[in-house]
């Protein structure tokens, strides 16, 4: 498993679960400066992202790009795939899509994490999950050209009611055959809605794609009650190899989250 640490350059985003917030340039320098393996970026949209300079300032620090994020369609833009404006929903799949090809260009996957909507008043469940599958298979399907995963993440209850329990949408991805889609495990959202961590990873098994590295009361690992051993223990049985990736509140600053995220992860995955 490698390691990663998150980075906004979202302003209407502060305040949020992210721990650099000072521009790309400052986040991936002290994200190299404490041994971070890569970094996941929440940028306000696509065309903030130069792939040609970012490749050239992940490769100046040695760091990879674990993943790179499309809240701010929800958050700025107010863009949701499920929303029951069509007008909204083509909108939203274009903002998603175009992040999803930036990443793509830059060797990653995408997240749909708050751009799922929820299901509003008067909108069924059914026909919700409708528009969510459709926006899905296309994004996947432009997630594949780059050879890339598209990374859903099931959020808690406060968040979404969409799909708040990871094997409930590891099972609706599983449906839509785009073997590309995996499930992105937040461990803050799944301390919320699950019975067991461990079973449930044990249980999403290959569809799981990424992991947020958090404790669960969303600071970094090791300042609330989670309990990695078996977390870790899970990831192993299944064969995970991905990222676990620090998405925490900056507390007491940032620089303080990510170092305690990184030790954290070091102690619990033994690696150096
Ligand atoms: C939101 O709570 C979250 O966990 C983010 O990763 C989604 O964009
Ligand atoms: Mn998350």
């Amino acid at each position: 498993m490698k390691s990663a640490v998150t980075i906004s350059l979202v302003a209407e985003a502060r305040g949020g679960p992210f721990v650099f917030w000072d521009g790309l340039e400052a986040g991936c320098a002290h994200a190299a400066a404490l041994g971070f393996d890569a970094v996941e970026i929440f940028p306000p949209g696509p065309e903030a992202l130069d792939p040609v300079a970012i490749r050239a300032l992940l490769d100046r620090h040695g760091l990879g790009l674990a993943a790179v994020g499309t809240g701010a369609g929800w958050v700025k833009h107010k863009l949701r795939l499920t929303d029951p404006d069509p007008a909204v929903r083509q909108r939203a799949r274009e903002f998603a899509g175009g992040v999803v090809a930036v990443a793509g260009a830059l060797g990653a996957p995408a997240i749909i994490g708050s751009m799922q909507g929820r299901c509003d008043p008067g909108t069924s469940r059914g026909q919700v999950l409708g528009w969510l599958g459709e926006a899905l298979q296309e994004l996947a399907a432009r997630a594949a050209v780059h050879g890339q995963a598209l990374l859903f993440e099931p959020l808690n209850r406060y968040e979404s009611d969409v799909f708040c329990r990871q094997l409930e949408a590891a099972q609706f991805l599983r449906d839509l055959a785009a073997p590309n889609l995996r499930v992105l495990c937040d461990l803050f959202h799944m301390n919320i809605e699950e019975k067991s961590l461990a079973d449930t990873l044990r249980a999403v098994g290959d569809r799981v794609g990424h992991v947020h590295w958090a404790d669960t009361n969303r600071h970094a690992v090791g300042f609330g009650h989670l309990e990695p051993a078996p977390v870790i223990a899970a990831l192993r049985e299944i064969g995970y190899t991905g990222y676990l990736s620090a998405e925490v509140l900056p507390l007491p600053d940032s620089v303080a989250a990510a170092r305690q995220s990184l030790e954290s992860f070091r102690q619990w995955t033994g690696r150096p």
